[in-house]
């Protein structure tokens, strides 16, 4: 309860904060998107993990109205890197299952869009498997109408739902995100070797972009390259961390 009361005035105290993590294009390295990753920094207790509060803030509604606070700041920061001629791609976005199944969604977003200036094509929304297979019916639609604003779709933790690979094709979808638990131990776990490159080849296949996420060591980076993997993200290239030292870390001069 005492967690539920701080969380609820976190976002009017204006508590919550976005880190951001660098997506680097498998082929030169260069950064193609920044993940928007939520964090909650309370006066006393510091700086908490959204693996603590996400799942309170979906029990209680409280996501929605702070998953539109990170919409918008996602987009404001976007704005604002795209005008100091920061080059970075696209800005990412994690959407919760009950936010991406909330009326108000498409709404939200174009607000976050016209609001800050951010132009629709440099928003990536990502939403997991089991969000959009919990209801397929409302998710063609729903993703439709992303679409239609211009923004990208990306499938986060792909591979650990019940998709079918052959269901992928009726969504209208631009990149797999292949789950952290299948990239641990390449090329050394011979069963995780075997559905990262099935899920590469099926993504292209369907003309889909696939990101592997929780890369830490040369050798996965070396062998997701090899395999044909489009971007790379994990403690490798980069961690989580806040505008300011990512601008330093990464939009800094030489
Ligand atoms: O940043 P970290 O790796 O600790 O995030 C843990 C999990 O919390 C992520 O896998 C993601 O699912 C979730 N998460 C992080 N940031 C956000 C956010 O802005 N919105 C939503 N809905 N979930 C997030
Ligand atoms: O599932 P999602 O993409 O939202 O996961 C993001 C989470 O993964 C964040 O909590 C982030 O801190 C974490 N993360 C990012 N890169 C790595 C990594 O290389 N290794 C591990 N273990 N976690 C990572
Ligand atoms: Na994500």
């Amino acid at each position: 309860m005492l967690l539920e009361n701080s969380l609820r005035h976190a976002l009017e105290r204006q508590e919550f904060e976005l880190f951001y993590q660098p997506q680097l294009s498998a082929a030169d390295n260069r950064i193609c998107g920044m993940e928007a990753l939520v964090r909650w920094r309370h006066p006393t207790r510091g700086l908490t993990a959204p693996g603590l509060f996400i799942s309170l803030a979906e029990q209680t509604g409280l996501i929605v109205p702070m998953g539109d606070w990170i919409l918008r700041e996602a987009c404001r920061q976007g704005k604002a890197w795209l005008d100091r001629g920061y080059r970075f791609g696209r800005i990412a976005v994690n959407l919760s299952p009950c936010q991406f199944l909330s009326d108000d969604l498409p709404a939200a977003i174009d607000a976050a869009l016209a609001q800050s200036g951010l132009p629709p094509s440099m928003l990536e929304l990502e939403i997991t498997e089991s969000a959009i297979m919990q209801n397929q019916q409302a998710a063609t639609a729903l993703l439709k109408r992303m679409r239609e604003l211009g923004v990208t779709i990306s499938v986060d933790d792909f591979g650990t739902g019940y998709s079918s690979l052959a269901s992928l094709k009726q969504y209208p979808l631009d990149t797999l995100k292949i789950d952290r638990s299948f990239v641990k131990d390449i090329p050394y776990d011979a069963d995780n070797v075997a559905i990262t490159e099935a899920i590469i080849a099926i993504a292209h296949k369907l003309r889909l972009r696939v990101v592997a996420e929780g890369v830490e060591s040369e050798e996965q980076n070396a062998f997701l390259r090899s395999a044909g993997c489009d971007v790379i993200q994990g403690y490798l290239h980069g961690r989580p961390l806040p505008p300011a030292e990512i601008e330093s870390r990464w939009f800094a001069e030489g």
